[in-house]
């Protein structure tokens, strides 16, 4: 039978399961990574496991989100991170080394291979022919305890590309263009599959940038096939001997086919406040700027880089510039070939590789500022700021933007980038574990609190609606990020006192004051990142339910493992009838496991009834109904 690349990778780590669209199927894991903001209690969890071992071929744990150590709480994170790794033969990748899916893509890429990871950017991997996957933390501890991820398995979407880039096109535009036109929840419950001619145009590090998007899309991954652009890389990066070819079987059946002509994409641009605002730039050109920021695991690669040294050459910055190279390997290379001179030269700041900015880590822009970076995500509030207007392109419009202090359409010719294939590899910088087992003291500095269990839900689930929200509820509205908050996240109780408070500052008062609830949420609840913190938090502030019209995915399943119920409206013009206040009776919760698939909901204050859902596998079930992942092994 033929097969898309999909297929074939998923069906040579099948363990459990078949594939067949919407049913659920396990897959033996070859590689995790972690970061420290989501690690932390990814270990926490994978100790609460009593495993010796770590069942993965391969598994990284890095530090690049919570870099600043304004205070202990990061260092004691590091340490604990650093400790963990040392007794179960986990890679540490220290601070200040790069950002994790930029390094690795670098170092730790290999084409057929399965990654799960604790961050929703994960699928950069997909850059070339990994199958990628973002997950909580949770599926994190589990993988490196049995070997194993359970998933749905996704639609597989064929995308063609035709042509060539031309005229300052860029990968980020590819994937702008697919925001435009299917919205950051376009893509849940897929995986979009790249082929085509246009494929073997795209170095590795453009497919990266696509891939790493598509999380926006709310896709489960995005993958590319390995072919002579992947060997290259992977030589360049002294891995050749990872290198294998691999592409979908001509004439594979695909769930559906998207087409995109290269030679028709223009610089494009995503208008605050979501990422699928997109326009082209040309439409917003001379909106004046007060920052331009360029890094993050989308484009921060080498040849971003190159391209933006090259357009600041001999140039100066109109407005505070600041850039972050993906990894210290780009930034050593970047001084070997003197790119990092004509940067600086030209008055830009340069930051360590690290995620920074984009995590809200520092350069929040001034009250109300505009500013345009060349990030994934440009939710309201993320920046630090929390009236400020972000938008997002690629790194070429953000320096073209840099020398004028407005959105500026790229001009003149388009400079070749030399690329010999050798670049400075630096290999050592990540640890190899020592690998002391048992002997190995875990350093828990005082900010490292224990990992809480909760009670399996009761027959009938009660509780007041605490809050209505509408679509697309990011995790950042959930558990915001930034450098007061990131610190805290080894500390339940006390990062729990910010949820919700950007968007509901009252939220936390009105939760305790009723004893926990029930939320009600529109179409793609818990979109964006992949913390579990937000369903944590929310649980551990005693919320039972979320009721809404559709979830995202990393998050229905942060949800499961910390057994609040995440039901859906049968008929989602009950979403108007209930308000807040309202008492609600979601009845016959226990009644899910022999498949009742739809459960009665008493508005006790609206004196009326509707029904809920759910698309939970008998497992999910399972540890909904024990409380949570850790109650349920
Ligand atoms: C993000 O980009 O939002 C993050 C920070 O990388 C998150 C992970 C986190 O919240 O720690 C993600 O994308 O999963
Ligand atoms: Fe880090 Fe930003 Fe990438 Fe998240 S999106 S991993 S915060 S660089």
């Amino acid at each position: 039978m033929k097969k898309n690349l999909t297929e074939k990778i998923i069906g040579n780590h099948l363990l459990e399961g078949k594939l067949v669209p919407g049913t659920e199927v396990c897959v033996k894991i070859d590689q995790t990574l972690t970061q420290d903001a989501t690690g932390t209690l990814a270990y926490l969890e994978f100790e609460g496991m009593g495993v010796d071992r770590i069942k993965t071929k391969r598994s990284v744990s890095y530090v690049d989100h919570n870099t600043l150590q304004g205070s202990y709480e990061n260092a004691d994170d590091h340490k604990f991170l650093q400790s963990i790794a040392a007794k179960y033969g986990i890679l540490f990748s220290p601070n200040g080394t790069g950002v994790c899916h930029q390094l690795h893509l670098e170092r730790f890429g290999i084409p057929g291979e399965i990654l799960i990871g604790s961050d929703s950017h994960t699928p950069t991997g997909g850059g070339l022919g990994m199958l990628s996957i973002g997950v909580g933390g949770m599926d994190v501890a589990w993988a490196l305890a049995s070997g194993k991820f359970y998933m749905k398995m996704p639609e597989v979407i064929n995308v063609e590309l035709s042509g060539k880039l031309k005229n300052w096109a860029s990968a980020k535009d590819i994937i702008l263009e697919l925001l435009r036109r299917y919205t950051v929840k376009g893509g849940v419950g897929k995986i979009f599959e790249y082929s085509g001619t246009g494929v073997e145009t795209l170095s590795v590090y453009d497919r990266a940038t696509i891939a790493n998007m598509g999380a926006e899309l709310g896709l489960t991954t995005s993958i590319f096939p390995s072919d002579n652009q992947t060997k290259k890389f992977l030589e360049a990066q002294g891995s050749s001997k990872e290198f294998k070819y691999i592409s979908a079987d001509k004439g594979a059946r695909y769930d559906g086919t998207i087409k995109i002509d290269l030679t028709k994409i223009v610089p494009m641009i995503a208008c605050p406040h979501s990422p699928d605002n997109v326009k082209t730039v040309k439409e917003v050109a001379g909106t004046d700027l007060d920052q331009v920021v360029i890094g993050s695991c989308t484009n921060s690669s080498l040849t971003d880089l190159m391209y933006v040294a090259r357009i600041l050459k001999n140039k100066k910055v109109k407005i505070p510039t600041i850039i972050s190279p993906g990894s210290k390997q780009v930034l050593m290379n970047l001084i070997k070939n003197c790119a990092l001179a004509d940067m600086i030269e030209s008055g830009v700041r340069i930051l360590e590789p690290a995620c920074g900015p984009c995590i809200g880590m520092g350069c929040a822009p001034n009250t109300a500022g505009v500013s345009l970076r060349t990030f994934n995500r440009n939710f309201k509030g993320r920046s630090g700021t929390d009236d400020a207007e972000i938008y997002i392109a690629g790194p070429i419009v953000a320096a073209f933007s840099a020398l004028t202090g407005k959105i500026t359409v790229p001009q003149g010719k388009m400079p070749a980038i030399k690329d010999s294939g050798k670049i400075a590899v630096m290999r050592d910088l990540i640890q190899i574990p020592k690998m002391e087992g048992k002997k190995t003291k875990i350093y828990r500095g005082k900010n490292i609190k224990p990992i809480q269990k909760f009670s399996p839900p009761e027959d009938i689930v009660s509780g007041k609606i605490v809050a209505k929200f509408k679509d697309n509820i990011t995790t950042d509205d959930i558990i915001p990020a930034g450098a007061k908050i990131l610190p805290l996240r080894s500390n339940i109780p006390a990062i729990s006192e910010y949820v919700f408070t950007k968007i509901d500052p009252d939220f936390v008062r009105r939760v305790k004051e009723n004893k926990g609830g029930i939320i009600i949420a529109g179409d793609n609840y818990g979109q964006g990142s992949s913390r579990e913190h937000a369903a944590l938090c929310p649980r551990h502030l005693g919320i039972k339910a979320v009721i809404s019209k559709s979830f995202a995915r990393i998050h229905k399943a942060n949800l499961v493992n910390f057994g609040i119920l995440p039901l859906s409206f049968v008929n989602s013009a009950d979403y108007d009838t209930v308000k807040s206040d309202d008492v609600l009776e979601i009845i016959g919760v226990k009644s899910l496991l022999s498949g009742n698939k739809i459960l009665k909901v008493k508005n006790i204050s609206g004196n009326s009834v509707f029904e809920v859902t759910h698309d939970l596998a008998d497992r999910q079930l399972k540890i909904l109904l024990s409380g949570g992942l850790l109650n349920y092994r």
